[in-house]
């Protein structure tokens, strides 16, 4: 049906007029979209069978990516795009006066991640995929992904996000494999015939049922699958009230990251965490059973990969699987789980590094409590034996020390491989944050650098682009990204750059256009597109771009002949519900915005946008405008970052820290092709150890920074003076702890620069292609083929074609 234009049009047709029981002209978009969507789910599914069943015939080892978040965006386009059969879609669409972007806007955006940490797994398994790697994702379906931000006099207010309100047309239910998870409830322990066992008594249980959606390779026959569970009520027992059980049940996969500063939310949260690795531990070993008779050699067949520590349980609930279900000894368990999994860690910040009370966690999962005290027991012992005497060491380094389960220590005893993101990252896991775990396993720890799918951020996001790439260097990059270098060679080409020119001024137009439409500001296309975009957190310090802008707003003011490149400075972020200081910064931008587009003479050279709702599919849009991506963490926060990877792939320049990846973006691109300031890592960690940071010594010594910081509070933004005090605060009172002030004379030297070198448009042009051909070395393909070779130890299948 997708082998020509007509004949897609013919079977669209009467697809089309048989699903919706109407004439063509009276469907909608929504039925169109629905009508392709089963169609190209139906073509895909001859192959999604064909690779299963070859996983199952050869019998190789497989890999499973155990993640709470994945942050897919959208999939029809990507999935024609993969397929190959976009040109013939589009075609015959076009034929029936039908935009495909008009009917890919009927599709949402599933937001089943938060940022970084979501969006990188979606990236890995297009890349498992299209490398022919047996490779599969279990996750969480949930009903409500990241809330909808809607801006309200300039505050965010959150609305529940509804990506399921249509269906999915993506999804298979499968019931059959449904999997059943224990809650709450005691352990009865007995010994028969000589052998203990363990009976889990009195639980509420609850039904794991899997969605399997299809992860299509680019260009090639494998189709991998993504597992989502859904939480359903199991047999109801007979004294349980049918109601607040069954509300109780599905509360487990209805939102993504529900609030967990009180306990109930907590609850809720590992209540997650344990559904999502129970069932897709026993659903795993289901499928190895089938093929293979010895449990013992799980770690043979199967790799399993814990994403953060969100599914550390995978150690315990492994175990128990092991032992209890299949009957293997503590010590043949343990070297099965210990060969099968491996972990990666995606941050340092302390708040993040996952801590749970053990009064939470002991009655919610009884029987795993008990093996995570043994595991302790048995490390602690192992540690008494290196380090006779060192209770310190034994207390900092212990799984349950304080009444608390830490997880990334359980997650790094019972993994055969812990890796960083970054090259900095992983080197700050071994020398500081986890020295201790290094020093006793030092070949576990490695580092495995991120990296994003070209397939969506270049071939999709920015057909222009590559088009032009084609053009220049050939075909090879769209198969083998690393070839982008060959663009390198043409970078001095007059009709290279000017296409260059042309290709970003349109899509900057295509931008401007929606600025206009949703927030109703019109910004200038020859101004530089100066764009940050990603969660609103203290770290990555939102905070000193609006510094740098309220400083130009100064300037401008107080000198009529101070002249600057024009420059659209662009944010779209969202802060967590309950994240009082981010959503202060929202707020400020939407003020510093007000202040700045409203004045006659400042808004003719600066602009401040805020684009709402930042999401995969605004992203597509954002990343091929941008001439400036905002890299500005305080270095050594920031474990890689990976936004800074696919502006880079679309052409724009970094103003960046020397934190997370954008080192390796300087070494790849080279220092004069990256704006780079600030605080080294070295610098931040040793003013942390040291104390000696005043930020207050700034602000009385440094003119600029006691301006900008006074207006905050003094009336300069037209809302109440106290409105902005707790930023402020934050600034002063608590001794800046990101060390904003301490970069801002760096930072404005730095965007001094970035002005000066944007108006020598030629160089601009060439450092633009620079960036783009060094970007290769940033594709997931690459990390994923190191991940498969150094970590799980995966063989691709199946041909290309
Ligand atoms: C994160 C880090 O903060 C990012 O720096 C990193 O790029 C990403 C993927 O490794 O993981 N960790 C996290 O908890 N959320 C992230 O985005």
């Amino acid at each position: 049906m997708f082998s020509n234009s007509d004949r897609f049009k013919e079977s669209f047709l009467k697809r089309l007029e048989s699903m919706c029981g109407k004439g063509f002209e009276e469907t909608t978009k929504r039925d169109q979209y629905l009508t392709l969507g089963n169609m190209v789910r139906e073509y895909i599914s001859s192959k999604w069978i064909e690779t299963n069943e070859l996983y199952r015939s050869e019998n190789k080892k497989q890999v499973y990516y155990l993640s709470i978040e994945f942050l897919l965006g959208r999939l029809l386009v990507q999935n024609l795009l993969n397929l190959g059969i976009k040109d013939v879609v589009e075609e015959g669409l076009n034929d029936l006066d039908i935009d495909l972007g008009d009917i890919e806007e009927c599709e949402s955006d599933p937001a089943l991640g938060n940022g970084g940490l979501g969006r990188l797994a979606a990236c890995f398994l297009d890349s498992l995929a299209t490398l022919n790697l047996p490779g599969h994702g279990y996750g969480i379906r949930y009903k409500h992904g990241l809330f909808d931000q809607k801006i309200v006099d300039g505050y965010q207010v959150e609305l529940p996000e509804q990506w399921l309100r249509h269906g999915n047309v993506w999804e298979v239910r499968k019931p059959d494999e449904a999997a059943e998870i224990l809650f709450w409830g005691k352990i009865e322990t007995s010994y028969d015939n000589n052998e203990l066992s363990f009976k889990h008594v009195g639980a509420e249980k609850v039904l794991a049922v899997p969605y399997d959606m299809p992860v299509v390779g680019y260009h090639v026959d494998t189709v991998n699958t993504l597992r989502l569970w859904n939480a359903e009520p199991a047999a109801f027992a007979p004294n349980q009230d049918i109601l607040s059980y069954k509300r109780d049940t599905e509360a487990i996969t209805d939102f993504l990251y529900p609030d967990d500063t009180h306990d109930e939310g907590k609850i809720l949260r590992l209540k997650q965490q344990y559904f999502l690795v129970s069932s897709s531990l026993q659903s795993i070993i289901a499928s190895y059973k089938k093929e293979n008779s010895n449990i013992r050699e799980l770690h043979h067949s199967v790799a399993i990969h814990i994403n953060d520590t969100h599914p550390a349980l995978a150690v315990p609930e492994l175990m128990r699987l092991l032992m209890d279900i299949e009957g293997l000894t503590w010590d043949e368990a343990w070297k099965v789980t210990t060969n099968t999994l491996s972990y990666t860690n995606h941050t340092i910040l302390s708040e993040a590094l996952e801590k749970w009370p053990i009064y939470l966690f002991k009655p919610l999962m009884p029987r795993i409590y008990m093996i995570i005290e043994e595991i302790n027991e048995r490390f602690c012992a192992e540690l008494w034996n290196k380090y006779p005497g060192d209770w310190h060491k034994i207390e900092h380094m212990a799984i349950i020390a304080h009444d608390l389960v830490k997880m990334a220590h359980l997650a790094i005893v019972g993994s055969n491989s812990i890796n960083g993101v970054a090259k900095i990252h992983s080197d700050i896991l071994k020398h500081r944050e986890m020295k201790s775990f290094y020093d006793i396993y030092p070949t576990k720890f490695n580092n495995k650098t991120n990296g994003i799918t070209h397939r969506r951020w270049l071939l999709k996001a920015n057909p222009g682009l590559t088009n032009l790439i084609k053009n220049t260097i050939g075909e090879d990059f769209v198969h083998q990204p690393d070839k982008l270098i060959d663009l390198k060679r043409h970078i001095y080409h007059p009709d290279l750059k000017e296409q260059f020119a042309n290709v970003k001024r349109k899509r900057k137009e295509i931008l401007a256009k929606r600025i206009a439409e949703k927030n109703g500001i019109l910004v200038d296309i020859d101004s530089i597109f100066d764009v940050q975009v990603k969660r609103m957190h203290a770290y990555k310090r939102q905070l000193l771009n609006v510094l740098h802008i309220i400083y130009l707003y100064n300037r401008l003011k107080e000198d009529v002949n101070y002249t600057i490149q024009p420059r659209t400075f662009i944010f779209g972020a969202k802060a967590s519900p309950t994240y009082y200081y981010a959503k202060k910064i929202i707020k400020l931008i939407h003020s510093l915005a007000d202040k700045v587009n409203n004045d006659p003479r400042v808004s003719k050279i600066i602009k401040v946008v805020f684009m709402e709702n930042y999401r995969v599919s605004l992203a597509e849009d954002i990343f091929p405008a941008a001439d400036v991506s905002e890299q500005i963490s305080t270095a050594s926060k920031e474990a890689s970052g990976t936004g800074n990877m696919k502006f880079m792939m679309n052409g724009a320049l970094t103003v960046g820290t020397l934190d997370g990846a954008n080192i390796e973006i300087m070494e790849e691109v080279g220092k004069d092709n990256i704006f780079t300031f600030g605080l080294t890592a070295q610098e931040v960690l040793n003013y942390e150890e040291n104390g000696r940071y005043r930020s207050m010594e700034y602000y009385h010594h440094d003119l600029r920074i006691r301006q900008v910081v006074d207006q905050l509070t003094n009336g300069f933004f037209s809302e109440d003076e106290g409105e902005f005090e707790s930023i402020k605060d934050s600034l002063l009172v608590q001794n800046d702890q990101y060390f904003v002030l301490r970069d801002f004379a760096s930072y404005i030297d730095i965007q001094e620069k970035v002005g000066v070198a944007y108006q020598q448009r030629d160089k601009w042009l060439e450092k633009a292609l620079i960036n783009i051909s060094h970007s290769g070395f940033f594709s997931s393909d690459r990390t994923i083929q190191q991940y498969a070779d150094d970590i799980w130890k995966i063989d691709p299948m199946g041909v290309r074609v």
